[in-house]
């Protein structure tokens, strides 16, 4: 045994549980922490944002693109408050992210005085953050912290992943505590098996089944057995938005996402299915439209498989039937069923239609931005991370990105924060994955101030700012509810700005180009590949997100019209 600080011990926890790099902010109740960081900075690295709520961001890639614990450290008060949006992020997509904000001495905390501050930057943390993560621990003086580290690690991760909470006030990181010589990693318990069977049965016996895969596949490191499965099961599969990495596009078995952003094959293959088994996703109304009768209408079933119980309390369907499991248990009890029935059914007449219908259907909707993101994903490595933002560059995003074996995709799904895009890439870059950055220029300048932090770091991120000059996103709404009234969306009424990137990104010392046409994207192969970062504006005018139909409705007579040869013929495909 020895005695060590618990700000050093906090430090050594990390080291011990596999934690590489974590993300922060300097501030007079975190500087002890600091130093212990610094102590150690041989066996973890730390990395200084530009704002808390870029560190908390970058957690939550960190934590996305390893399977490992995200790490952000802030101040009190204001550090704190900044932080919340990524820790929100990482409450609705299950990413296990560990929030330490440092709070004022315990002799000065506010406790149960109702005044509204004891101490200078003191706030009332736990309340705060309580609805936003699995727990919140008011960390106090003379506790086991042994004990309350590894608690928070395991609920990190233990079912439902997701955030955790330490209020820290500045004297506990100052106390000295005695612990082992070697600090043990933190057990986390393997899932009871599970007899996932029958429900593959049911699924194989169906004439038109389907396999709708969501995030969580993605949350419990599943890629590669949930791919294994896919090709020994040989159904399409819909993701959802958080899973639209799971399927190569390459895979006979690729299907695009769902959703009242999606395109239209997704849509018109939910029409047609008669059997769906849903895995690890909550399929929220944005996915499967407002009205449930119009979700699946021909499905004689619908299995949902969730770790999370709560998530049933919605009722979608009267066909549905219900499985509380770990997706660990279920896809591996899955596979060993899938590998010994392997030629028991066949449905490749049903795979051959959505092929069919694929094929007639590609050219449909491509806007300037759908173009723009599949050449960019194009000239991408077969390994790397692409981070999305939000508004109609994450829809051309998830859209049409061309997704390689290795390719993975990030963007804040639940929350649907702008501002993700920028910082997250620079968390997932650190673990030396390639990573691409697809923003459009509002949420590019709500945390562009990270691109410091991503060239101080000589990261090679890749950034491509999709420019309309415009929060294209809402003027969609504003097309739709408000007779096409510009407010606060365009430079022309001159109450939204957009900016010049190219400048931007110079003055941070980053290297940069505009282009205008997707052509010209193919002069920068080179710096596209290459081991600094890069950025390249793309200036254009604004263009739609199609089709715009929202989920439920039918994509084959809603949205833009299509010539009725062609309604025929994909109906006829789908409907035999
Ligand atoms: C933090 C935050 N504020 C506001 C919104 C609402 N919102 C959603 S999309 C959007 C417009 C995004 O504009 P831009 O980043 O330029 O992308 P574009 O739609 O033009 O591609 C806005 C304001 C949001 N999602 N997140
Ligand atoms: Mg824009």
């Amino acid at each position: 045994m020895r005695k060590i600080s618990v700000a050093d011990y906090l430090i050594e926890f990390f080291i011990a549980n596999g934690v590489t790099d974590v993300f922060g902010y300097q501030g007079g109740m975190v500087c002890h922490i600091f130093d212990s960081l610094a102590t150690y900075r041989n066996a973890i690295n730390f990395h200084c944002c530009c704002n808390e709520q870029g560190a908390a961001f970058a957690a939550c890639g960190y934590a996305q693109a390893t399977g490992n614990l995200g790490v952000v450290i802030t101040t009190s008060g204001p550090g704190f408050t900044n932080a919340l949006t990524g820790i929100a992020n990482a409450w609705f997509d299950s990413v296990p992210v560990m929030l330490i904000s440092g709070q004022v001495n315990t002799k000065d905390k506010r406790r149960n005085y109702t005044v509204r501050q004891f101490g200078f930057q003191e706030i009332q943390a736990v309340q705060m953050v309580e609805p936003i993560v699995k727990k919140a621990y008011d960390v106090d003086l003379g506790i086991d912290y042994v004990e309350l580290l590894n608690d928070a690690y395991r609920v990190a991760f233990t079912g439902r992943k997701g955030p955790v909470y330490l209020d820290f006030p500045i004297n506990v990181g100052r106390e000295f505590i005695e612990v082992r010589d070697e600090i043990l990693p933190v057990e986390l318990e393997i899932p009871i098996s599970f007899d996932a069977s029958p429900y593959i049965d049911q699924l194989m016996n169906a004439k038109k089944p389907i396999i709708i895969a969501g995030g969580g596949i993605n949350q419990c490191g599943l890629r590669e057995e949930f791919r294994e499965l896919v090709n020994l099961l040989k159904v399409p599969v819909v993701p959802t938005m958080s899973g639209t990495d799971l399927v190569e596009t390459c895979s006979p078995y690729h299907v695009g996402f769902l959703g009242g952003t999606a395109r239209r094959e997704s849509g018109i293959v939910l029409k047609n299915t008669d059997f769906v088994l849903s895995l690890g996703t909550r399929m929220c109304n944005k996915a499967i439209g407002y009205n449930h009768d119009d979700f699946i209408p021909k499905a004689k079933k619908l299995i949902r498989v969730d770790i999370d119980t709560n998530e049933f309390e919605r009722q979608l369907k009267d066909c549905e039937e219900d499985v509380t499991v770990d997706l660990r248990a279920f896809i591996s009890s899955a596979l060993i069923h899938a590998r010994k029935i392997e030629k028991k059914y066949d449905h490749s007449l049903w795979v051959d239609s959505v092929h069919h219908m694929q094929s007639l259907m590609k050219n449909v909707d491509m806007t300037f931005g759908n173009e723009l993101v599949k050449r960019f994903t194009e000239i991408m490595p077969e390994e790397a991370g692409l981070t999305l933002d939000v508004g109609n560059n994450l829809i051309y995003g998830e859209q049409s990105a061309v997704v390689k074996r290795k390719t993975r995709i990030f963007a804040s799904n639940g929350l649907g924060s702008m501002g993700y895009a920028i910082p997250s890439a620079l968390g997932i870059a650190v673990t030396k994955m390639p990573t691409y950055v697809i923003s459009g220029d509002g949420g590019a300048q709500m945390n562009i101030q990270e691109l410091n932090t991503v060239a101080k770091l000589h990261l090679p991120v890749k950034f491509l700012i999709l420019n309309n000059h415009a929060l294209g996103h809402i003027i969609l709404f504003q097309d739709h509810y408000l007779n096409c009234r510009r407010v606060a969306t365009t430079e022309v009424g001159n109450d939204y700005y957009s900016c010049d990137f190219v400048a931007v990104a110079k003055a941070y010392g980053i290297r940069s180009s505009r282009i205008r046409n997707v052509k010209e994207l193919d002069q920068f192969i080179v710096e596209l590949n290459d081991d600094e970062p890069f950025l390249i504006e793309v200036d254009f005018e604004d263009c739609s997100m199609l089709p715009n139909i929202h989920g439920g409705l039918d994509p084959l007579t809603n949205g833009p019209e299509l010539p009725y040869s062609l309604v025929e013929k994909v109906r006829s495909i789908m409907e035999s």
